[in-house]
């Protein structure tokens, strides 16, 4: 690999309209906010990463105000004229860092699509040459889609249809507690067979258990971080009690949570966000893991801009993703993205990777001045329902 220099890196604090927003257990924004990181390297390569913090403390600790505070008084010093050969090596410059996965993802991505393209790889095809033989790119991830919570179980199957009519083979719903037995039942009742599974964003405790068990009856895929967000062992607790497998998101910040889930049978499938963990260095660590355990792993997301869904695709794209990601279309989240081309569901369920070189897409410049204004405008806090 030819090495890259940083020369400098810049920060767009961006804020996009959703489409449809997405409410959790923990509430709704009606507008994704990001930090776009925009690295410059001394032969004039640009890459770009999106550090997929929030503007609350609630699905992580991070924010994009502690994301801009870690930024720019730790991470880009450490970086800036630091001549890196191999994303990998990204982690070890940064771990006088604690913690702060988010922010230090965002700027890993930038390096791993610099660097993919300072060597004239796509970023899917880079990821596959640290793996061993067999774990080629398949060019293309398979994918679902999430729904958030609606006002009514009608308005839910009304929504679940539409997905289901774009071609989205396997449908996510949004639960929270007194939001979960009724739902399920009402859309199983009208969809019998699809592949469904719901998540819960971390709503219950485990004095909730007999209240979960009800939703064996409704052959789920899986349930989604039910429990804490630190609560990796009362996840295993609650596994004994529960048919349903359990799949773990927030509790899983490091390779080394996934082997103490594992140890602990917490975990029966994994949502990988590689922001969560750091990044794809530590993504790939997991991949590994999740391979050799024969643990079924799919990407998650965080209604990423296209900059974070490009790099998420590409990660999705390789064959130890068993399970459908939850990266969706273009259309499903902003009109229009960011970025071009846009993500356009395919056959089977599946968004292409892009041919281009690094992520593959094209960061829109009108778009993302847009984009920054709007945040300006609504700085600090957006107004938020709930
Ligand atoms: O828990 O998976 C989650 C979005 C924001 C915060 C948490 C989650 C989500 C999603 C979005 O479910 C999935 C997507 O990006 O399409
Ligand atoms: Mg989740």
């Amino acid at each position: 690999m030819k090495p890259i220099t940083i020369k400098d890196i810049r920060l767009h604090t961006v804020s996009l309209p959703y489409v449809e927003p997405l409410r959790t257990s923990f509430g709704v924004e009606a507008n994704k906010s990001a930090i776009l990181v925009e690295l410059e390297t001394s032969n004039g390569i640009i890459g770009w990463g999106e550090g997929a913090t929030e503007i609350r403390p609630s699905y992580g600790y991070e924010t994009i105000a502690t994301g801009l505070h870690i930024y720019n008084e730790f991470l880009i010093p450490n970086l800036i004229g630091q001549t890196i050969e191999k994303a990998t090596n990204v982690p070890a410059l940064i771990r006088s860092v604690r913690g702060n996965n988010f922010s230090k993802a965002g700027i890993e991505a930038a390096i791993w699509d610099a660097l993919a393209k300072n060597n004239d790889l796509r970023l899917a095809d880079y990821f596959a040459s640290l793996l061993p033989e067999g774990h080629e790119s398949e060019n293309k991830a398979t994918v679902g889609v999430s729904i958030g919570i609606q006002p009514t179980v009608d308005a839910t199957i009304a929504i679940i249809r539409k997905r289901l009519d774009q071609g989205y083979g396997r449908i996510k719903l949004k639960i929270k507690r007194n939001w979960d037995v009724e739902l399920a039942r009402g859309v199983r009742s009208v969809f019998p067979d699809i592949s469904l599974m719901l998540d819960a964003n971390s709503d219950y405790s485990l004095a909730d258990a007999e209240q979960l068990t009800q939703l064996d009856e409704f052959n789920l895929l899986m349930i989604e971080q039910p429990l804490g967000y630190y609560d990796i062992y009362e996840h295993g607790q609650l596994q004994k009690l529960l048919q349903t497998r359990i799949c773990l998101d927030e509790s899983v910040k490091s390779s080394n949570d996934l082997l103490l889930a594992l140890q602990v049978d917490a975990t029966r499938i994994l949502n990988l966000k590689p922001g969560r963990v750091g990044g794809f260095s530590e993504s790939l660590k997991i991949y590994t893991i999740c391979v050799e355990h024969n643990l079924p792993l799919w990407i998650g997301g965080m209604l990423e801009t296209g900059v974070g869904r490009a790099a998420n695709i590409a990660f999705a794209s390789l064959p130890g993703v068993s399970l459908p990601s939850d990266i969706s279309a273009s259309d499903r989240y902003f009109d229009p993205d960011i970025t071009e081309p846009a993500f356009i569901l395919g056959l089977e369920s599946t968004l292409a990777v892009p041919d281009g070189y690094g992520i593959g897409v094209e960061v829109q410049q009108d778009r993302l001045q847009e984009a920054t204004a709007r945040w300006t405008e609504n700085y600090p806090y957006q107004k938020t329902s709930d």
